[in-house]
């Protein structure tokens, strides 16, 4: 059998089992196609994606214009590094910085690698602009965040599943409640050598908290009070998902640092960024930061046909269109549930929390009849669903999704 021959579904299981670290546990479906907002397991079993590879996949599984653009350019040519220049990487950074509004873009792969660089450019703005001693920034994060999985970026969680025994940590970051402004003066009030507040707009991982209306715009306000930056996460709110392109804009704030990664290539190839203006941006000097794949052509094409995509296709409009159905449909749900809590979210970044204990495997237990009646979701943290279609969904997929949703949440009604 040719290493490449797909696999039954459970032959597939079974591979990943003996070979692959277990770093997951995912539910036990095996996908092997997608298309827009469908995707098909190994048996040919269609499922709607209500997860989108955790919002990575916002113009649909296998966009067209998107892989048209990674196929042509990955005939021509896929990977230079940056010792030299290619032809793609300047027009797709006229092009990334004129669409958000900053004067530079540092491309990198992973939404995890943006987030390190930009607690880097952080820090050596503190030292080099705001003449904080070396060695003595901090950064303000929040409780609950989740910015990704390197030693850094887990020594500021609080999830012990995600930071347990990977010490020692790093040191340089202070913890405050989320949509606490009181609690972010404090700190910037009391606490000396401050360098950045890196926050994501919602919390995605930690089960969908939006924050109070006017946080944000008041934290940066905040922020810039105390010449702080601000630095926001978009990494899975960014690119149309809240319905605005960005999750910020709906208060109309405009970051110090802006990251994003996941939709920036509509789930087709690794790609994030880091954008900022040229005062923080050009602390940043030739050989000082980087990475192998970092700005390869192949990531600049795939970037650019991704970006037009959601503003040709009009995505964040439809993503506050069908959010808002989508939540309407669920409230009145929950009026009369007994498993169901409430619904909440923006755009099509949902969650419902299910009336259960943490440690109950019910919210598991219903994304597995779910995915029996042919819709794919998986809980967050214990009892919270999350549902985050593709974005070029239609109102007609949306209720027939509602209708799955609904039907399997009665099967559970207690
Ligand atoms: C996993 C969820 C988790 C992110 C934000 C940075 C990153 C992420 C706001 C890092 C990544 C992914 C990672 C993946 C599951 C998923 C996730 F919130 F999206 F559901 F874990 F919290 N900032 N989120 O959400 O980007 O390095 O992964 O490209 O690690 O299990 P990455």
């Amino acid at each position: 059998m040719s290493v490449l021959e797909t696999l039954g579904s459970k032959d597939a299981i079974a591979l990943e089992d003996k070979y692959g670290a277990h770093n997951y546990h995912p539910l036990p479906v095996v996908l092997s196609r997608g298309e827009g907002v469908y995707v098909w397991d190994a048996e040919g079993k269609k499922y709607y994606d209500f997860l989108s590879a955790y919002s990575a996949v916002n113009q649909g599984h296998c966009h067209p214009k998107i892989i048209n653009a990674m196929i042509a350019q990955a005939q021509k040519l896929t990977l230079t590094s940056r010792a030299f220049y290619n032809d793609q990487l300047g027009v797709y950074e006229e092009y990334i910085t004129k669409y958000f509004g900053f004067d530079k873009v540092l491309p990198m792969n992973t939404g995890a690698e943006a987030v390190e660089t930009a607690i880097k450019i952080c820090r050596k703005w503190a030292y080099e602009r705001k003449g904080i001693a070396e060695q003595e920034a901090k950064i303000i994060v929040c409780e609950n965040n989740f910015h990704g999985r390197t030693t850094t970026i887990i020594s500021f969680s609080n999830d012990e599943n995600a930071r347990k025994n990977f010490g020692p940590y790093t040191a340089g970051f202070i913890k405050i409640a989320y949509d606490d402004l009181d609690a972010l003066e404090n700190v910037l009030k009391s606490e000396e050598n401050i360098a950045g507040f890196l926050v994501e707009p919602i919390q995605g991982e930690a089960g969908v908290y939006v924050p109070s209306e006017g946080y944000l715009a008041k934290a940066k306000q905040l922020c810039e009070n105390h010449n702080v930056l601000f630095i926001a996460d978009e990494v899975q709110t960014g690119i149309a998902r809240t319905g605005k392109l960005l999750a910020v804009n709906h208060e109309d704030v405009q970051p110090d640092i802006l990251i994003l990664g996941k939709a920036l290539s509509g789930g087709a190839y690794p790609v994030s960024a880091v954008l900022a203006n040229d005062e923080i941006m050009n602390v940043i000097k030739p050989g000082q930061h980087g990475s192998t794949f970092g700005g390869n052509p192949v990531a600049a094409a795939v970037a650019i046909a991704a970006l037009e995509v959601v503003e040709k296709e009009n995505l964040a409009e439809n993503a506050e269109k069908l959010g808002r159905l989508f939540r309407d449909k669920l409230s009145q749900y929950c009026n009369h549930s007994n498993i169901v809590k409430l619904v909440r979210g923006k755009g099509l970044l949902n969650a419902i929390v299910i009336n259960d204990t943490e440690d109950s495997s019910t919210a598991w237990d219903i994304c597995m009849a779910m995915s029996e009646k042919g819709l794919l979701a998986k809980p967050t943290h214990g009892n919270i669903i999350r549902f985050a279609p593709p974005l070029v969904m239609n109102e007609e997929q949306l209720l027939d999704c509602v209708r799955i949703i609904t039907e399997t949440l009665t099967e559970f009604e207690k």
